[in-house]
């Protein structure tokens, strides 16, 4: 691996959602000088790079994923003097900033779309794709056809996710040129790196009826990162690549392509509703920590055979918290916390955290859809009724596997709206952040806040973690993780139990104690108790 990407898996990146991290004008909303504010925080968590989602001029229809101009700052989140000075504070901290790039639509507000609509001889007409009909029956992922009817154009236009958010026609000389230039604008700014929205779909196969995978798809990544100006960054894809043959070609340094890409399977989530389908994020699936050791082993083994960089992330602002999705998020909410993030974070490749997993945030539950806000969640909850569901099975789903979740505002403190804003949160707090917030938290014996912070340090310190190999121990048929980092002779054991009643005995498990969510001490042979993890030097 070369040298670049090595230094990647030292870094501990987490994402924010501005929108819901912090708002310090009172208006509800979260906003830049938010994150600002809570740099030391984060500095003192041990994170060195913050993956900051869309904060662009946006109307908002899919918060920010709906770009309206991307040099121009959201109105609700400040001004670009205000990510300037984020970016400034953000390097004397010694810390990295990656922005969430949207290449694949605009919202139909930017002035791109104004003007493509306009007629069909407009430098912006082949901006987009423009049909005199549908030419396939593709589906958009919040629902409904993928083409919309304009009646200014007189044609149906592609839209593969809102029908405010217009599909970019990357075929278009003139739209890789532009995309390049809003790089390039963030560069200029002192951005570090992109995570780069659903980038599988610039390029569409329409031969082969597939809105992602298309036969320009290297071509047009490249044309982005494959630069000297784009040479040092770091970028990470949301991508769909299920094999590894496709996964190396994102990701092979030597393509001048991506560092790394997201992998989903592990959270089994197909994004869009398919009925009682296991595979989607929106069905409770038995034994989802046990199936997601065994993928994220598979993927291990795998990246690390193809010396390819391996992102460890459990959860993101597109799904609700993994911790009430696959564990004991009630009364074994700490052990549950850290043993999911021990299983994930010391394995090998560079590890994302998203706001809140550093406090054990989970999921909420709400009767009324007034307390939910996100376009995907609202429109399934309407798909859902009239497909027969009663309101409860609705809202059933929607709290289980809804996008809301993980968007509700930080909760900082007990006091009102938890600390996030002294004025009406944009959206419902979560349904128990006067038990689960930050203060209350820290005044605990078990705070995930600490364990993290432990957590991420001992990443940091031992070598062998960030850089080490991957070996499991553990068998199909276990209920707990068990696998080990080797680097140089130097050994590292980490075991993670999943069972929530039995007490099981690990082989493996003996050594110099490095890391306990039980308090365990040296020479303490005793079962593991249910989400114990521990951590061990080997000789
Ligand atoms: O998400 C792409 C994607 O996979 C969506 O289908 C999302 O995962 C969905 O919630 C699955 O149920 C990216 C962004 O992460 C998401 O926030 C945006 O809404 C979407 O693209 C459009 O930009
Ligand atoms: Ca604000």
């Amino acid at each position: 691996m070369i040298e670049k990407f090595r230094n990647f898996r030292n870094w501990v990146i987490y994402q924010i959602y501005p929108r819901s991290f912090l708002d310090t004008n009172g208006d509800g909303i979260g906003d830049l000088n938010g994150v600002t504010a809570k740099l030391d925080y984060l500095k003192d968590l041990g994170v060195d790079a913050i993956w900051l989602c869309p904060c662009y001029k946006s109307p908002n229809v899919d918060n920010g994923y709906d770009i309206a101009d991307y040099r121009q700052i959201m109105d609700e989140f400040g001004t670009i003097e205000d990510a300037k000075r984020l970016i400034a504070e953000i390097k004397k901290r010694d810390m990295k900033l990656i922005m969430d790039l949207v290449p694949n639509h605009t919202s139909d507000q930017h002035r791109w779309f104004i003007e493509s609509r306009k007629s069909k001889d407009n430098p912006y007409s082949d901006f987009y794709y423009w049909f005199d009909e549908p030419i396939n029956d593709w589906r958009a992922t919040f629902g409904g056809s993928a083409w919309q009817y304009d009646e200014m154009r007189g044609q149906y236009y592609l839209h593969s996710y809102a029908v405010q958010q217009p599909d970019l026609n990357w075929d278009t000389p003139k739209v890789v040129k532009e995309m390049q230039d809003v790089v390039d604008f963030w560069i200029d700014l002192g951005v570090d790196g992109f995570r780069c929205d659903v980038i599988d779909q610039i390029s569409k196969d329409f031969e082969g009826d597939n809105n992602c995978f298309g036969p320009n798809l290297h071509k047009y990544i490249h044309a982005l990162f494959g630069r000297e100006k784009a040479a040092h960054l770091f970028t990470v894809g949301e991508c769909w690549a299920g094999d590894i043959e496709e996964i190396c070609r994102h990701t092979k340094a030597e393509r001048g392509e991506l560092s790394t890409l997201f992998q989903f399977d592990h959270l089994n989530e197909t994004g869009r509703y398919e009925g009682n389908n296991r595979n989607c994020k929106w069905n409770e699936k038995p034994g989802e920590l046990r199936t997601a050791r065994d993928i994220l082993t598979k993927w291990q083994l795998l990246n690390q055979e193809h010396d390819i960089l391996h992102t460890l992330f459990t959860d993101n602002h597109d799904n609700n918290y993994f911790l009430s999705r696959a564990a004991n998020d009630t009364d074994l909410r700490y052990e549950s916390a850290t043993c999911i993030a021990t299983m994930i974070y010391l394995m090998n490749g560079v590890p994302l955290i998203y706001q809140g997993q550093e406090i054990g945030c989970c999921g909420s539950h709400y009767d009324s859809l007034d307390d939910f806000d996100d376009i995907e969640s609202i429109n399934l909850y309407h798909e859902l009724i009239g497909a027969g569901n009663s309101h409860a099975e609705a809202m059933k789903t929607l709290n289980f596997g809804g996008r809301d979740n993980a968007r509700r505002p930080m909760p900082w403190t007990a006091g009102e709206n938890g600390g996030f804003t002294t004025g009406k949160p944009w959206i419902t707090m979560a349904s128990r952040y006067k038990e689960i917030n930050l203060e209350t938290d820290l005044a605990s014996e078990k705070s995930v806040f600490r364990f993290y912070k432990e957590l991420f340090a001992l990443r940091k310190f031992e070598e062998v973690l960030r850089q080490g190999t991957f070996t499991p121990l553990h068998k199909a048929e276990d209920n707990f993780a068990a696998y080990l980092r080797e680097l140089d002779g130097r050994r590292i054991c980490v075991v993670c139990n999943f069972d929530e009643t039995n007490k099981i005995e690990i082989p493996e498990a003996h050594g110099e104690i490095l890391l306990s969510n039980y308090g365990r001490t040296q020479g303490d042979e005793r079962a593991f108790r249910p989400y114990e993890i521990a951590v061990y030097r080997m000789q």
